[in-house]
């Protein structure tokens, strides 16, 4: 029988885990799990921080946030541990390489250089040293005291709206207690993000979850403790219904012209040049810095990492992945590309479930190798076009923030377009000059999002092998996995 982990929950409690996760939300899944955690604080809070991480990047994919945690609780605590510090540590410093590869690339081809734009527009704002982006970046991470005001005001909001003695508001969720029963009462748990929910067991036992504005307006079908309101809430919900429409109608509008928008935008820029015909030569031999970039840290590093740390042939993982790597080129998306990465992991490298499980949800939130490195080339692209000068200390600010830029940037397409806006203001560069590179990125997006996958698989494959001794003997006997033989 398997050594029991301090992080394994009581068999029972896992048992219920297991049945109830199909239903319950990830969130709730980590809120439930850290109470049944034993052992030293650190271990609780690496367990939490670790599956927060997953729940990010699988909120999209609820089912790998559980795999994630079933992966976590089946584990051995030290191979939790290990197996968590060797993924993160291996992220970090791969998306560093990634940021260092660009940035050399770019100055050494220069593709924004000659291109006279008007000078005199970088001028006039407060100078922001490097010391001030840095600093704002690490205050701007931490929640202003304006959301423990807000998490008081909803708290008094509930236990007015809800008519409950208690409400206890954990992050990202609100513990109500129905009654002063303690623990032992029936818990209605709300989640605070947008719409808030409410999840509750209806009498049948199954677990149901509706937007909190639904239940008190329908709790008299739904037989809940909440207030009865029924039929009177009507024009409430007429209300929200044309509301609903309005806001669709106003996106909709906005969506129809923001191709126009985009083209004056860059009408714009070519105006402020003294010869906008350079503009489109300039793109050109930027697309070939980004390629480049993703082409060397894609497919000549990382695979040369996976050698040097496996001793096997990286290309015959990589072989195994091409699937996942299609998808990822047609969707621009790390998200939508993760079960197709993950059922190629599993059935193309052979790697074992608990890794991928472990590994691939944290690294397609956390690990965006493409994204950082196209970041610090755009950055340093827009100061060349403004022949604005970047000295060391800025080049260094541009590597931390184009890391943590691709960190925050989601899963999605185009995300690292948005978060760019980190890295242009961290070292003084007006953020709309992003339009100069707009027209190009809907097809760089598609490399840098293949070499998003390609970094997390890779990662799977080199932590599984090297914590491939850490794993509980297969009862059945199963032969323990080979990583890209
Ligand atoms: N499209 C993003 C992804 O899915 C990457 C990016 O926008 O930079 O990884």
């Amino acid at each position: 029988t398997r050594r029991r982990s301090i992080l394994t929950p009581p068999p029972h409690l896992l048992d219920w885990l297991n049945s109830a996760e199909e239903n319950l939300p990830p969130q709730f899944l980590m809120f439930l799990s850290i109470p049944v955690c034993k052992g030293s604080s650190f271990r609780h809070l690496f367990y939490a921080c670790y599956v927060w991480l997953g729940s990010i990047g699988s909120s999209a994919d609820n089912k790998h946030l559980k795999s994630l945690m079933s992966g976590l609780s089946s584990m051995e605590s030290k191979a939790c541990c290990r197996v968590g510090v060797l993924t993160v540590t291996y992220y970090l410093w791969t998306t560093f390489i990634a940021v260092v590869v660009g940035i050399l690339l770019v100055i050494i081809i220069k593709p924004g250089v000659g291109t006279e734009m008007d000078s005199n527009r970088l001028g006039g704002g407060p100078v922001m040293t490097s010391a001030d982006a840095l600093l704002d970046l690490i205050r701007n991470m931490v929640p202003s005291n304006l959301i423990e005001a807000t998490f008081q005001q909803y708290k008094t909001d509930l236990v007015r709206i809800l008519k409950v003695p208690r409400v206890t508001v954990q992050p990202n969720f609100v513990y109500i207690m129905p009654d002063d029963s303690g623990p032992t009462g029936r818990a209605v748990f709300l989640e605070l993000t947008p719409p808030p929910e409410i999840h509750y067991k209806t009498r049948a036992g199954s677990s149901q979850q509706m937007n909190v504005l639904g239940i008190v307006i329908f709790s008299a079908t739904m037989g809940l403790l909440l207030g009865k309101i029924g039929e009177r809430g009507a024009p409430l919900v007429h209300l929200c219904q044309c509301i609903n429409e309005c806001v669709m109608k106003i996106i909709n509008t906005a969506v129809w012209y923001f191709p126009f928008g985009i083209i004056f935008l860059i009408a714009g820029k070519m105006l402020d040049m003294q010869d906008p015909s350079t503009l489109g030569k300039k793109l050109g031999w930027y697309t070939i810095t980004v390629l480049a970039g993703l082409f060397v840290h894609g497919l000549i590093l990382l695979p040369f990492f996976y050698l040097i740390l496996t001793r096997k042939n990286p290309f015959t993982f990589i072989r195994g992945l091409l699937q996942a790597l299609v998808i990822a080129l047609a969707t621009s998306s790390s998200s939508a590309t993760l079960p197709i990465t993950m059922k190629c992991l599993l059935e193309n490298c052979n790697v074992d479930r608990q890794i991928a499980r472990f590994v691939l949800p944290v690294g397609a939130t956390i690990n965006m190798d493409g994204t950082a490195l196209y970041e610090a080339v755009a950055a340093i692209f827009i100061a060349q076009v403004n022949d604005y000068e970047l000295d060391f200390s800025q080049l260094v600010t541009i590597s931390i923030t184009a890391t943590a830029a691709s960190i925050g940037a989601a899963g999605i397409p185009q995300a690292g377009l948005v978060t760019m806006v980190i890295v242009l203001t961290s070292v003084g560069l007006p953020p709309d000059d992003i339009t100069l590179i707009v027209s190009i990125d809907w097809v760089l997006d598609r490399f840098r999002t293949m070499i998003n996958v390609l970094g997390d698989a890779l990662a799977v494959g080199i932590i599984g092998h090297l914590c491939q001794k850490d794993f509980p003997r297969r009862p059945t006997g199963k032969s323990q996995p080979s990583y890209g033989t």
